[in-house]
């Protein structure tokens, strides 16, 4: 199923007056703050996230799976499933590979398909925290980290797999998550499995085309519940900084303890230049890969603020971010939910964007602690979805996208074009 752009005129233009009443109105108070509207939206327009290619199909707990039907079944299918949401947000043209549940077996014909659609390739993924088919040594007590030597060299063979397919595509970077860790205190010496494990990242990097970047992701627990290899960003920045400098950290949302200062560390990694790129979801107690914002929503946002001052005043010359929406869905349409999370990380951006920076920075000068507040929680409380709906019918999409898929029936005609029964490849 692909939406033309002729459905999605006629449909903005039947849903026009009110977005321009809200629009206008919201254009008039932000111009009386001195606030650039145009310059917003646009950057609005710009900003681009990716999906990744497990996110289409129902995931599931490890509890059961709720299959949602007309489920992308094969690479193919899933590059369709981000052009309906680009087409409809234009703000998802790219697309993060999860290698092996997505081997491109034609590299030059998915990428003329994703161009198609105006989809690039993200970050690729490795995967080392499940055995393959026929693999011939086991990851259950590890993989970069394991004791056996074979193990070691399998899972760095496999990344360099994952550059190769990676760089056919035209992705410029690969993201490591490492399952590697202990179930029960004793079973791990916790200094010789970080060293194995940096001494197997050094390997992959030194095979990194020059142009690529290595972001390695951190987690406290889980698979594992007693040690994690890499725990936290501190350890990922070690790790990266005995690679390199196209070595960074990568965040991910749910990849912390509760009540972790999350946006503390953005800062920090962002200040050395080393923050690499963003995992989005959201959570109530671990790593629930829940649609963004829809818990935390205040937290997204002073995540954003200090995203949006580190690329204002990159003083670590950070490279840009790859920006991802790591989630899962099994009680929810993917791409609904999907749609949701955009809206959600955006909303966050266009608030942090409203900030008066200058006005902050004096506040915190002057130790005037209700002032810093109350400049941060006016930018937090301004209802900004006018802007969003501006960049997105400005660039061609829906004003409205969840409102037009459900118009469209869209599901319905996945379901129609592809089963009931089919199951997302991979999962
Ligand atoms: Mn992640």
């Amino acid at each position: 199923m692909k939406i033309t752009k002729s459905e999605l005129a006629n449909y903005n233009e039947n849903n026009k007056q009110d977005h321009h009443e809200k629009f206008g109105f919201l254009s008039l108070q932000l111009d009386r703050l001195e606030i650039n509207v145009e310059e917003v939206v646009e950057r609005l327009q710009k900003f681009q996230v990716a999906i990744p290619s497990w996110a289409l199909g129902a995931g599931g707990t490890r509890f059961g799976r709720f299959s949602y039907g007309g489920e992308p079944s094969s690479l193919e299918q899933k590059i369709d499933d981000v052009g309906i949401i680009h087409a409809l947000t234009q703000s998802a043209g790219a697309i993060s590979l999860h290698i092996p549940w997505d081997i491109p077996k034609d590299a030059e014909a998915i990428k003329q398909q994703a161009a198609s659609h105006g989809i690039l390739f993200d970050a690729v993924n490795s995967n080392t925290f499940q055995d393959q088919k026929n693999q011939a040594h086991s990851y259950k007590f590890g993989s970069l980290c394991n004791v056996n030597k074979e193990s070691r060299q399998q899972a760095i063979e496999h990344n360099l797999e994952v550059i190769k397919l990676g760089n056919a595509l035209g992705s410029k970077s690969m993201t490591v998550w490492l399952s590697d860790g202990s179930n029960f205190p004793g079973q791990h010496n916790f200094k010789k499995a970080f060293q194995h494990t940096q001494d197997s990242l050094q390997q992959i990097y030194q095979h990194l085309p020059n142009d690529w970047q290595l972001f390695i992701e951190y987690k406290p627990y889980e698979p594992n519940f007693y040690s994690t290899v890499i725990p936290d960003w501190g350890t990922s920045l070690m790790l990266a900084e005995g690679c390199g400098e196209k070595a960074f950290t990568l965040v991910d949302l749910g990849h912390h303890l509760p009540n972790t200062n999350i946006e503390q560390i953005v800062a920090i990694l962002m200040m050395k230049g080393k923050l690499g790129g963003f995992h989005f979801n959201d959570s109530k107690y671990g790593d629930d890969d829940l649609t963004c914002g829809s818990i935390k929503p205040y937290q997204l946002f002073l995540i954003f603020n200090e995203l949006v001052d580190g690329m204002e005043n990159n003083e670590g010359n950070n490279p840009p971010l790859a920006w991802m929406i790591d989630a899962s869905h099994n009680i929810k349409d993917p791409l609904e939910d999907l749609i949701q999370s955009l809206e959600a990380i955006r909303i966050a951006y266009a608030q942090a964007l409203l900030i008066d920076r200058a006005a902050l920075e004096m506040a915190r000068a002057e130790s005037d602690v209700v002032r810093c507040q109350e400049i941060l929680q006016t930018a937090y409380r301004t209802d900004v979805r006018p802007l969003l709906a501006e960049a997105r019918r400005l660039s061609g999409g829906a004003i409205d996208p969840i409102g037009f898929y459900r118009q469209k029936a869209v599901r319905k005609n996945l379901i129609k074009e592809r089963g009931m029964h089919s199951i997302a490849s991979g999962l």
